[in-house]
């Protein structure tokens, strides 16, 4: 094959970013093989291999789409487009005020795109209204290490140290499926018995510890700060905290031993189901693996089980705890960490995209942040909005009174992923105009007014920071069709149109620059990187093919850049005001839906392997959709047999919001008193039309994993296209 041309680059989805090479044949088909790195070790899952097909779905969007007077969405020019949409927006904001314009962003856009979509909303639409749909995803595990640690970096150590642990407590995780090629790193801790999963279901994960390899913990959903709890109680009351580590690296040891003396094991298993004598086996475990005992070292890991809670928050920070009493975080060959999600889930959340902040991690109330900020922008910092409101709450204020009556999309599908998504149809309806960026017609691209076609993946230049802070080029390894943009270069048209002051390029490497001037001085510090300088770490072939280049990587004072980066944080001291972690005392509440006569089971929710999210990408891959096409049900045979239901039986799940419909899976893994959807699917079967809105009061992070239904047969069986919901 004279004729191939390989690229490097990174898988599109997840936070992993497996390292791809994608060899482009002389007939322009894609390739894509692994390539050496040191999370994937050269591996990647099926969404990695398949993930050329996405470059050649049937439906891809390839020219911009406006709708007409009939309500039919019909292709127009680019310049006309931007011309309608800058016109609108322009004649929104005389009228009702720059807030009357909301901006929507994703995890999934390169740190370059999250960037100059925060400078957009604060710079050229001056609105306060942005926010993003990381807020479902990482908003209660970085709360919580904000709150307990000072900073929030998913893993605050390289995955790969996970290979010398003695144990590893895996919360809410279900890694086998949701990042395959990281089980690799978990084979010493299984070898060594130490690994233990928390997942009320008998996932792919908490099979990892089977036969021997360590402990599945089966908690009734929703009770996980009691395990966590009573873990600490066990610590504490049995004498195997790390004191001298306590005393001298943490605060707050006394409010929490009051927080944990009244959850003695045996007063825990009431609440969580997990038998005491399990708890205090599994809080000894830890602490055999513990540093300070002589251990290997030991990690406590969540996962969004744990997180997207209305306790989400108080559960990361019990953890947290948890891994402090133990002397874990910032020792080299142990620690606590959550592992983000989405391809640049952490990258996606340092850039100003939220709507509490500007780029670098910096807080927008802050008056120092602003006026450094501002000057990179070259504005008055009195012109930058302050705070708005987060996703739960910006997306339900959209077309009411005073609220936004405009909203732009960018790499997200609300319509499906969002806890009561008929609502959120709803009032995505009920706005002026709604414009989305995507790259296929997504479920809330087909209710749009304006439809932007724009790049993806192997077609554009970028960067990613990964789930432990790496900071990864994405390049471009072919043309995009001829329709199709570069989100960078439709911002810079439409700042042009709005007239907004200040340079808007759209240069990926040009945007990276300015990025690292925003960001230099700030928590998230990439004023030493640029895309040369991550090329050049790449090519020089350190690290297993990999840059090991991790943020905070600052310029030196002299301007050479030669930060070697920051792989391993909190090694000397926490970035607190005391250099002190705090120990949080926390109190369990429980899930917001009670079960009850009319909802007596508990439904939780999460993903498969095959697809990704709400599945607007992954609905598109053939050899996916044939891995797992329908939504389903996974049913305990006891409760199976309750509601009279059979394996592949259709049965509706009635909850206190609405009705779903899914095709029963009987799996004796999951508690007979919970069943499980995964969300990947639109329509009937789209499980976030019964999941609940309550939010996380620190994070409002919505209780998106726990919900309460009752199951019936389904006798009105819809045929499989329509439950999964028909994608065109
Ligand atoms: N295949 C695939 N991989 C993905 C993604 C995808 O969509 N598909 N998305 C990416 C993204 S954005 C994210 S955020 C990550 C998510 O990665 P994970 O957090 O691993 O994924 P989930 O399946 O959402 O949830 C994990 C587990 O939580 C369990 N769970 C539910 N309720 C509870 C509870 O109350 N307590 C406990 N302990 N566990 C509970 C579920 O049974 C599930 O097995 O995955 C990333 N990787
Ligand atoms: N019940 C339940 N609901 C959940 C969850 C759960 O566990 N349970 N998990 C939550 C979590 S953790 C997350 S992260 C969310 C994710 O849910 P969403 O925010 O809906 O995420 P995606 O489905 O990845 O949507 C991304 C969209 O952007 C498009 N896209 C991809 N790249 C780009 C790009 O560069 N630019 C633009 N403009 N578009 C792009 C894709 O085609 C797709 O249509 O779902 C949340 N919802
Ligand atoms: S694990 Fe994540 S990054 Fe790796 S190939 Fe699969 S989806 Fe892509
Ligand atoms: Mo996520």
């Amino acid at each position: 094959m004279t004729d191939a041309r390989a690229t490097d680059t990174h898988c599109p989805y997840c936070a992993l970013q497996c390292a791809q090479r994608l060899t482009v044949g002389a007939d322009g088909a894609v390739e894509p093989a692994g390539r050496a790195f040191p999370t994937s070790k050269g591996g990647m899952c099926q969404k990695g291999w398949t993930s050329p097909a996405l470059l050649r779905a049937p439906d891809r969007l390839v020219e911009p789409l406006v709708r007409g007077a009939d309500g039919v969405l019909a292709p127009a020019s680019w310049d006309d487009v931007l011309d309608l949409v800058a016109d609108r927006l322009s004649g929104l904001r005389r009228e009702h005020g720059a807030d009357s314009v909301a901006v929507f962003g994703g995890g999934g856009l390169t740190n370059e795109k999250a960037y100059v979509l925060g400078k957009l909303a604060r710079v050229a639409l001056g609105t306060a209204m942005v926010d993003y749909n990381g807020r479902f995803c990482m908003s209660s595990a970085a709360a919580a290490t904000n709150r307990s640690l000072g900073l929030d970096r998913g893993l605050p150590f390289p995955l790969a140290d996970l290979a010398g642990a003695d144990a590893v407590l895996l919360l809410g995780s279900n890694l086998a499926e949701t990042s395959p090629p990281a089980v690799a790193h978990l084979t010493g801790v299984r070898r060594r018995g130490g690994l233990v999963v928390a997942d009320p279901r008998h996932s792919a994960t908490a099979a990892l510890a089977d036969d021997g390899a360590g402990i599945h913990l089966q908690p009734l959903p929703g009770t996980d700060l009691v395990v966590l709890l009573a873990l600490a109680h066990v610590v504490l009351a049995d004498r195997l905290l790390d004191e001298r580590y306590v005393t001298e690296r943490t605060s707050g040891l006394d409010a929490l031993r009051s927080a944990v003396a009244p959850w003695w094991p045996e007063r825990a298993e009431q609440v969580c189901g997990v038998p005491a004598r399990t708890l205090r086996r599994c809080a000894h475990l830890l602490a055999a693996a513990a540093p300070h005992r002589g251990g290997a070292g030991a990690y406590v890991l969540t996962g969004r089980g744990v997180e997207q809670s209305r306790q989400g928050t108080d559960t990361v920070s019990a953890a947290i705890a948890l891994s402090l009493l133990l002397g874990l975080v910032g020792r080299v060959g142990s620690g606590y960490g959550a592992i983000t999600g989405q391809g640049n889930g952490q990258g996606g959340r340092e850039h100003g995209q939220k709507c509490d902040q500007l780029p670098g991690y910096r807080s927008i109330t802050d008056p120092a942040a602003r006026a450094h900020v501002a000057q990179v922008w070259g504005v008055d910092p009195d012109e930058l909005p302050g705070p708005g409101i987060p996703a739960v709450a910006l997306l339900d204020a959209l077309g009411r009174p005073g609220g936004p009556r405009a909203l732009l999309v960018h790499g997200s599908n609300p319509a499906v992923s969002v806890p009561g998504s008929s609502g959120v149809r709803e009032r995505l309806a009920a706005l002026d105009l709604l414009v989305v960026c995507d790259l296929v017609p997504s479920e809330t691209a087909l209710l749009a007014d304006v439809v932007l076609p724009v790049t993806q993946w192997a077609e554009e230049e970028g960067t990613m920071t990964s789930l432990e802070g790496r900071v990864l080029r994405r390049r471009a390894a072919i043309a995009p069709p001829p329709g199709v943009r570069s989100e960078l270069w439709v911002w810079a048209e439409l700042a042009r149109r709005l007239g907004a002051p200040g340079t808007w390029s759209s240069d990926p490497a040009e945007v990276f620059d300015e990025l690292a001037r925003a960001s230099a001085g700030g928590v998230a510090d990439y004023s030493g990187l640029s895309h040369a300088r991550l090329d050049a770490a790449e090519a020089s072939g350190a690290d297993d093919g990999g840059t090991a280049l991790h943020w905070p990587c600052p310029a030196t004072p002299d301007g050479t850049p030669d930060h070697p980066g920051t792989p391993r944080l909190f090694l000397d001291r926490f970035p607190t005001p005391d250099g002190r972690a705090r120990l949080v005392p926390v109190r369990h509440r429980g899930p917001s839906d009670d079960l009850g006569p009319t909802t007596p089971v508990y439904l939780v929710t999460g993903r498969v392997l095959a697809h990704y999210q709400s599945g607007a990408q992954t609905r598109r891959v053939p050899e996916l959709v044939e891995a797992a096409g329908d939504p389903f049900v996974e049913v305990h045979p006891l409760l199976a047999e309750r509601t009279g239901v059979a394996d592949g039986d259709l049965v509706h799940l009635d909850g206190l919001r609405g009705r779903v419909t899914a095709r029963v899976r009987v799996d004796a893994g999951t508690r007979p008193d919970t069943v499980f959807m995964a969300f990947h699917w639109a329509g009937p079967g789209g499980v976030n039309e019964i999941t609940s809105p309550v939010v996380d009061p620190v994070s409002s992070m919505p209780e998106l994993k726990v919900c309460t239904v009752s199951l019936t047969p389904a006798a009105d069986a819809p045929v499989s296209a329509d439950l999964a919901g028909a994608v065109r």
